[in-house]
């Protein structure tokens, strides 16, 4: 990358950051608490809303952003569960970027306790952008293999919690538990690891009360 490049590139991702600190201040005020969810394509995001869905809505109301790079189809199995949710069709760009939630936020008219911002299946790019969100998650699917995080590591050191999806196909494929959590635990140590499936529910009861306890200690905070 020329010196051009790189200076072009900071200013994006200073102004980025700049606009995420804005929405951060909005959602606060609103009482929102989002969670970006990044991941390679197919590993479950939007699988995973859904189970979260049914753990927790409507006693605690959710929207989501959906964000893909072509269609609408993941915001229509949204809304198919009852949830308000919006497209963002990024037209070849491989990330969300604030300035496009920025957008979004406006026509989140209802009370709402949780955004859900499912950023597009990418593991490489998402990394660098702030969409103005409280957690961020990582995916890992069982079926991707566990070199992921040595060979995406900053996606796993900029996330607060790791999810392990897909976990029902782990007697089906060679995938050492284990070694993926010390090894993401190496790059960060604070991550917080679930492991679920969207097929059997298994882990989404903990995973959601990991999100109500999060939002409880950030509405007490002035963070
Ligand atoms: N066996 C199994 N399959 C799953 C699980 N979660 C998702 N899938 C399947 O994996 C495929 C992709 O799931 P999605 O939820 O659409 O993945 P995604 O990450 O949202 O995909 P993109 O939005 O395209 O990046 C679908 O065929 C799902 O049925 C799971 O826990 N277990
Ligand atoms: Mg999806």
């Amino acid at each position: 990358m020329s010196r051009k490049e790189i200076t072009i590139l900071e200013d994006l991702l200073s102004s980025n950051k700049k606009i995420a600190q804005d929405i951060r201040l909005y959602l606060k005020a609103k009482n929102i608490f989002s969670i970006n969810l990044m991941s390679s394509p197919g590993s479950g995001k939007t699988s995973l809303i859904e189970k979260l869905i049914e753990e927790l809505f409507p006693k605690h109301p959710i929207a989501v952003i959906e964000g893909d790079i072509e269609t609408d189809l993941d915001a229509a199995r949204i809304k198919a569960k009852g949830v308000p949710a919006w497209s963002i069709t990024t037209g070849g760009a491989c990330h969300l970027e604030a300035r496009m939630i920025a957008q979004v936020l406006k026509e989140i008219s209802e009370p709402t306790e949780f955004l859900f911002i499912e950023n597009v299946g990418n593991l490489v790019c998402p990394a660098s952008y702030d969409l103005g969100e409280n957690l961020r998650f990582v995916l890992l699917s069982i079926p991707e293999g566990e070199d992921k995080p040595l060979k995406y590591p900053k996606a796993f050191l900029t996330a607060h919690c790791l999810v392990i999806t897909k976990i029902d196909l782990i007697g089906l494929l060679s995938f050492d538990l284990e070694k993926v959590k010390e090894e993401a635990r190496k790059i960060n140590p604070h991550l917080a690891i679930f492991a679920t499936s969207a097929r059997t529910g298994q882990g989404v009861k903990e995973l959601a009360t990991y999100l109500l306890y999060q939002r409880k200690q950030w509405l007490e905070t002035n963070a």
